[in-house]
């Protein structure tokens, strides 16, 4: 089972369990429609589940009575907001309970109850992994009956970051990743969909960004349509869809339509004197024509992402760039009182407000905070991605974080350094980030209670200069579910004891089998020796 419930407790009775177990949520005509198709399509996934998956366990074993008895039908009531609406506060909380004896004849039931749809969802996933097939019987089953589940998320924001701009994902791609990530109860896609390298994006309003900026203008973008399919897709699986479009560094694909407003554009070979990855490029906050970029660029994509959540990026400027740029320099001369930071906080706060002003919240990376010590508001919420510490300091100015540091959660390192002419072929985030590195992690060690709150989750990240559709998958699971139960079950179980490896090994064992039986190409943890005979 991962992630592991809250609170578990079970038994020692197998029943079986059919395709045909009927399945029925009482009150579902008193909800939303758009709840009620998502119920549907749930629904719809758990049958596919029983008729498809027969998944036979490497290492959990369980005895079949003679006679044993069959699990008649699953009842499930949405208790709360009818609402489909997916936000930080909706309640993913739910209860699920596999009786094993009846009272005199009649059929066994079970119970799935939760306050929202979105808890439904969960709990419905737990109950897919409850079910081992029997080769000997050729038969469905439910062992360790009776069951009883109470769950809920340690933290609210529960995300996983996709770069498609330095390597371009396919939409059915995406879509596939987006069913892993829910059987893994993530609920954020974090999309970095734009960066230096491509801008994969078919904006109506500038469509010379993709044409020129995109791989393959025509078959490496993603649409106005393939995004609300893609935002359906996850809506319908409990997860949302924050987009990033990482600005004012990493922009270099901009140039490639709009070259005026790019500064220090892919200066060879001493990119690494202007950006912090090539091609270097920064767009350039003292011209009128960036501001009215914003302006249009900002509205059309902030309508496109329903989401209350916009990722504006913010990391790594590197005022060099700005500083060597003669336009910018003509600026300050001419406006004293400025500065290339004065400059960075104009831009920022440009960018920060016309994402409010569309409703949403913006998000940053740590630097305009940390680093550059930009006096934001306190709405935004700020994502740490370097050492752990930086999470304290951001949540002793008053922000809200996302935690995701760089040494536990960046699923790309230890692939070697992808800038061609380094010769021993390392980069700065090696080693390889195990599994037990990544479950090690915890967003809220050393913080006070207070602090503490203002954590409101976290994202494990996979940044795509070495990887594409050849590999990724590989690259997420079953690492990437290491993450997945950090912040789901939290760092400590029911007792207060630290989760461990030890205990967490023959779960994720049984877990990766079961998403390999589903299609997923996730690594080996060990070899199937070991997974047989554990020690
Ligand atoms: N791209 C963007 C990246 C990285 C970041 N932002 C990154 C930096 C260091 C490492 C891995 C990835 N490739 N836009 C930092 C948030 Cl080790």
């Amino acid at each position: 089972m991962w992630p592991i419930p809250q609170s578990w407790s079970k038994g020692n009775e197998a029943l079986r369990i059919f395709p045909s177990i009927d399945i029925k949520c009482t009150n579902i005509e008193t909800t939303e429609e758009l709840t009620q198709q998502i119920f549907e399509g749930a629904k719809n996934r758990f049958r596919e589940f029983l008729v498809n998956e027969k998944y036979v366990s490497p290492n959990v074993h369980f005895e079949i009575p003679k006679n044993p008895l069959t699990l008649h039908s699953l009842t499930i009531e949405i208790t709360g907001d009818k609402s489909s609406k997916l936000d930080l506060n909706t309640d993913e909380s739910y209860e699920l309970s596999i009786p094993s004896t009846i009272d005199d004849d009649k059929p066994l039931i079970a119970n799935l109850k939760a306050s929202t749809i979105f808890g439904i969802l969960h709990g419905l996933n737990t109950f897919t992994q409850l079910i081992y097939h029997s080769k000997e019987k050729k038969e469905s089953f439910l062992p360790f009956a009776p069951h009883y589940i109470r769950d809920y998320p340690r933290f609210a924001h529960r995300g996983l970051l996709l770069d498609t701009s330095r390597n371009y994902y396919p939409v059915g791609d995406l879509l596939k990743m987006l069913d892993v990530m829910s059987w893994n109860k993530f609920n954020v896609f974090h999309w970095h969909i734009v960066d230096a390298n491509s801008w994969p994006v078919k904006s109506e309003v500038y469509p010379e960004l993709s044409e020129k900026g995109a791989y393959d203008p025509e078959t490496m973008i993603y649409t106005k349509e393939d995004i609300k399919s893609i935002v359906e897709y996850a809506h319908q699986r409990g997860i949302r869809v924050i987009p990033e479009f990482d600005m004012p560094g990493h922009t270099f694909a901009i140039s490639y339509s709009m070259s005026e407003i790019i500064t220090c554009p892919d200066i060879q070979p001493n990119w690494n004197d202007f950006s912090a990855s090539p091609p270097s490029g920064q767009m350039n906050p003292v011209l009128p024509a960036t501001y009215e970029f914003l302006n249009k660029l900002i509205p059309e994509m902030t309508s496109w992402f329903p989401d209350k959540f916009y990722h504006a990026g913010g990391d790594e400027v590197v005022m060099n760039c700005w500083k060597t740029t003669d336009s910018i320099t003509a600026y300050l001369k001419k406006h004293p009182n400025d500065t290339y930071e004065t400059l960075l906080g104009k831009f920022i706060n440009e960018l920060h407000s016309l994402v409010r002003k569309s409703g949403k919240t913006p998000i940053t990376w740590q630097e305009m905070v940390v680093e550059h010590k930009l006096p934001l508001p306190k709405d935004v919420i700020v994502q740490v991605w370097t050492t752990e510490d930086n999470i304290k300091k951001v949540t002793e100015l008053g922000y809200r974080v996302i935690a995701g540091s760089a040494d536990y959660w960046y699923l790309d390192c230890g692939h070697g350094g992808w800038v061609g002419d380094n010769p021993d072929g390392n980069s700065w985030c090696d080693p390889f980030k195990h599994w037990q590195r990544i479950y090690s992690y915890n967003p809220i060690k050393g913080l006070t209670e207070e602090e503490a709150k203002l954590v409101i989750g976290g994202e494990t990240l996979l940044w795509s200069e070495q990887a594409d559709p050849t590999n990724f998958e590989t690259k997420l699971w079953p690492r990437a579910s290491s993450a997945a139960e950090i912040l789901w079950s939290g760092n400590y179980d029911e007792n207060g004891n630290l989760r461990t490896t030890k205990e967490a090994l023959h779960r994720l064992n049984d877990w990766r089998f079961r998403m390999v039986a589903r299609g997923t190409r996730a690594e080996p943890l060990q070899p199937l020796w070991c997974v047989k005979n554990p020690g």
